[in-house]
This record gives C-alpha cells, sequence and structure tokens, in this order.
C-alpha cells in the first residue's frame, strides 16, 4: 500500500473535542469519525485493527470449542417481554416500531433472542453443552457516550452463551471462558486481570469483569498487585485444572468499586501489595442460572424430568479493544504509539527519501515490499516527498510497530531499521525479515490442538 493511494486523513494537531489519548489519536491519525453522538464510522485504519482484534477473539473462541452464529441487530420486543427486561432495561434500550407498528429494538445484548434460537431446536440433555457465540453491532442509548469508541452507543462486541444441564456442569463453561479470556488478552499484549464485579441488567451473581490497568480508565479498583504474578500457561481445559486457575485468581482480593469493602481490604491485602487505580473493562462474563431459561421456558429431558437449562453469558468488547490498547501502549511524552504485531494495521513501513528527479529510493521500497508479500508480511509506503524526520514522526503516531529507512545511509544490502520507538540497525532485508516473523510467531496460536470436549 503507497500512503499516497490510502484513506488515512491525518489531522496536524490533537483535536480539541477529545480528552483521553485513544480519543485524541484515533481522530488524529484518522481511524474513526464521529457521525452523531456516540455513533462512529470506521475508517481504514482503525477498520484493519478491529478487524485484526475480531480474529483473534474469534480463534480463542472457537479453540475452546464455542460455536459461531450470527443474530442480527434487530429484534422483536416479544421475548423481552417473556423474559422480562423488556421494561427493565429502561432508556438504554433503543425502541423502534416498523410498518406494521410491531415493537422492535436495536439489540443492547442477546440472551433473550438466544434462548428463543435455543429453545425451539434443543431438547435433550444429551445435547448439552451448547456454548455459542456472535460477533456482532450493539446499541445502547448511553446517558452519556464519552471518550469516542470507549463509552459509546453503537459497539461492536463479541457475545458468547452458554446452556448446561446443571451447576457443575454450567461452572465448567464459565471457567473455559475465564481461561479463553486470559489467552485472549495475552495475545493483545494486554495484562488483563479478572476482577469481581457487579453484574447489573444482566443478572445472576457471579461475574468477573477483565480489567486492564489504566488511569483514564472509568472502573475503580482495588487490587492485590500479586494477582499480576498468576500464570495459566500450563492450564488443561479440563474441570480440575480450571477450577485451580480460578481459586489462584480468587485467591487474592481484587475488586470494581461496586464490590469494594474496606475493611476487607486491608485485612487480606498487605500494605505494600495494594493497589488503588482505574483501568477498562474490556470483557465480563457472567452466570445466571435459569434467569432467562425459567421465564422464557428453556428446559432438556433429562431422564424423564424437564429441567431449565443453566446459563451463562460472556462478552468481549471488540470495538472498545481498540482505544483500550492505545491507553496501554501509547508514549504520551515521546507521542509514540506501537501497536501489537497480532493487530498492528500495517506490520512494516516503509520510508524512501524521495526528490524530484531521483526514484531510485521508491523503486527499492517497491522491491521490497514484493518480498514482503512473499513472506506475508503487511508493508506501507510513505512515498511522499516529505523528509526523515516528518515520516518516522508520522509513522511513530500511527503505531507500526517496524520502519525501514531507504536514504543516502542505505549501502548495499543493507538498511536502517528500527522497531518503532527504538534505536536503529543497520540490517539486511533478510535480517530484517527475520526479526519480524519471529515476532508474528509468538503471537499466533501456538497450538490450535483439539482442546474441544464436545
Ligand atoms: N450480555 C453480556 C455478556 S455477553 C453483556 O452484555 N455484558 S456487558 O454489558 O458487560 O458488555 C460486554 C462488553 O462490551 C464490556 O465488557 C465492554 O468491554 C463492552 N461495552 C459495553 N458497553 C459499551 C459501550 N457503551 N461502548 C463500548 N463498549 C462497551
Amino acid at each position: 500500500m503507497l500512503i499516497s493511494k490510502s484513506f488515512i486523513p491525518i489531522l496536524k494537531n490533537n483535536p480539541s473535542e477529545a480528552v483521553i489519548k485513544s480519543h485524541q489519536l484515533m481522530l488524529r491519525v484518522g481511524m474513526i469519525k464521529q457521525s452523531s453522538s456516540g455513533i462512529y464510522s470506521w475508517l481504514p485504519l482503525g477498520f484493519k485493527v478491529m478487524k485484526k482484534i475480531e480474529q483473534v477473539v474469534r480463534e480463542e473462541q472457537d479453540r475452546i470449542g464455542v460455536q459461531e452464529i450470527l443474530m442480527p441487530t434487530i429484534q422483536s420486543s416479544e421475548i423481552w417481554k417473556e423474559s422480562g427486561r423488556y421494561d427493565d432495561y429502561g432508556e438504554e434500550m433503543l425502541r423502534i416500531k416498523d410498518r406494521q407498528n410491531r415493537e422492535m429494538l436495536y439489540g443492547p445484548t442477546n440472551e433473550e433472542l438466544v434462548t428463543e434460537i435455543f429453545r425451539t431446536s434443543v431438547k435433550s440433555y444429551k445435547s448439552l453443552p451448547q456454548l455459542l457465540y456472535h460477533i456482532q453491532w450493539k446499541f445502547r442509548d448511553e446517558l452519556r457516550p464519552r471518550f469516542g469508541i470507549m463509552r459509546c452507543r453503537e459497539f461492536y462486541m463479541k457475545d458468547a452463551y452458554s446452556f448446561d444441564l446443571n451447576d457443575e456442569e454450567a461452572n465448567f463453561s464459565y471457567n473455559k471462558f475465564f481461561l479463553s479470556y486470559l489467552r485472549t488478552f495475552q495475545r493483545l499484549d494486554l495484562s488483563a486481570i479478572p476482577m469481581a464485579a457487579d453484574t447489573g441488567p444482566i443478572g445472576g451473581n457471579l461475574s468477573h469483569e477483565f480489567i486492564i490497568l489504566a488511569e483514564t480508565g472509568e472502573s475503580k479498583i482495588y487490587t492485590d498487585k500479586r494477582i499480576f504474578e498468576v500464570n495459566s500457561k500450563n492450564t488443561k481445559l479440563e474441570k480440575k485444572s480450571l477450577a485451580e486457575l480460578r481459586k489462584k485468581y480468587e485467591n487474592f482480593y481484587s475488586v470494581t468499586d461496586d464490590k469494594f469493602n474496606k475493611d476487607e481490604f486491608e485485612k487480606n491485602v498487605p500494605n505494600e501489595h495494594r493497589l488503588n487505580t482505574k483501568g477498562i473493562e474490556v470483557g465480563h462474563i457472567f452466570y445466571f442460572g435459569d434467569k432467562y431459561s425459567k421465564p422464557m421456558n428453556a428446559s432438556v429431558d433429562f431422564k424423564g424430568k424437564k429441567e431449565f437449562v443453566k446459563m451463562g453469558s460472556y462478552g468481549i468488547g471488540v470495538s472498545r479493544l481498540v482505544g483500550a490498547i492505545i491507553e496501554a501502549k501509547y508514549d504520551d511524552k515521546n507521542e509514540i504509539m506501537k501497536w501489537p504485531i497480532s493487530v498492528a494495521p500495517y506490520e512494516c513501513a516503509i520510508l524512501p527519501l524521495i526528490s524530484k528527479n531521483d526514484s531510485s529510493n521508491l523503486e527499492k521500497a517497491n522491491k521490497i515490499l514484493e518480498f514482503f508479500k512473499s513472506i506475508k508480511i503487511d508493508v506501507i509506503i510513505d512515498d511522499t516527498d516529505e523528509n526523515f524526520s516528518s515520516k518516522i514522526k508520522k509513522f511513530n503516531l500511527i503505531g507500526i510497530p517496524f520502519q525501514i529507512m531507504i536514504g543516502k545511509k542505505s549501502e548495499g544490502d543493507k538498511y536502517e531499521f528500527k522497531e518503532t520507538g527504538k534505536e536503529s540497525k543497520s540490517l539486511s532485508i533478510e535480517e530484517i525479515s527475520k526479526i519480524i516473523i519471529n515476532q508474528k510467531k509468538n503471537k499466533l496460536i501456538t497450538t490450535l490442538e483439539k482442546e474441544i470436549i464436545f
């Protein structure tokens, strides 16, 4: 891709309407554009990052045996009346009437619709567990949409739903998602910690929010710092192993402010390990038993007896993650962003120095691009006539993880190469490609071995 042909509308200065760095940067480098309050268009750079995040989320859902479906954004009010949430959900729900005067709504979440799909098809306990997910736009008419796509009205979410015969099996499903979420955020280079949290309008009494630390986050958190050292690496997708992992986390006091209790915090966490800060909620998992299955009559036959299925739901804010990664990775002081290679809009930028009567550096850049294409490294070339320092500044802001400079200094087959934000080195294209490929490998799923237990 040539930057001159790309649709990347970069602004000279930070837009004044944005107060947090992710919102500023996303507007500044043209990742999004607001269309109305809390509603955004996604431009190529932002869309690419979001799609890459979506793919990581998808792979980690598939890996634990969740099956992908796609439910519509518009739902009928009937099922919400059955569950009793139509009135409870209040003004956050966008209600619409169709031409037949039927009450419809733009889905803020999908517990009812997925329960309706389940109950018409599954009749026997032998088909359980069923784990389903979709990745779809949601709409919540937030009272105060703010911080760009972090708290907006239309957002992209992965939501999964589990159906089990009893509490024990449902707990197993819950724990599978618990592990899957840890893996997902690790692949995005985020250190997300699970915290006991309030269940709000989704309901139930067991729930964990997955939070990443950020000064600009909206969630207040109280935690034992040692929770960051818990390791999930050798956890198997088995009941015992998963229960042990959750226990390891739950051994440390770690809550959001709606669950905070000062005495308990001080009793359980030695002074030197206490951390009271802010964070961003990037995922939230819930267990609510038969809250929906009972009123909606979703049951299975278990040896001649009717059993209401036990359900949980599991959300990840796919679009919010774009902003959350910026909050976690952006170096404010030096104005440098570096996307994790797993979601970078381009993996490498080539910056040739170009003058009016000499395009030889651009030709070299095109050759490298062709080679990188063949080994699946995604490249953007800055083919403008700007000088090095403004090109570097631009790509520091866009956050491409690697940069190759082609100028007077490039001799023979060596090029100035740097990881964004670090010192440059003189290396050959083969050496450069090895470095990039190695970093990419670290972020792939290491094993796609069948962990799925059907
Ligand atoms: N049905 C459940 C689980 S699927 C549910 O809706 N959970 S939720 O309300 O916690 O939303 C899941 C995730 O979506 C949140 O963790 C958050 O990352 C993201 N999210 C929620 N509201 C917004 C919003 N207004 N803007 C951007 N992202 C949001």
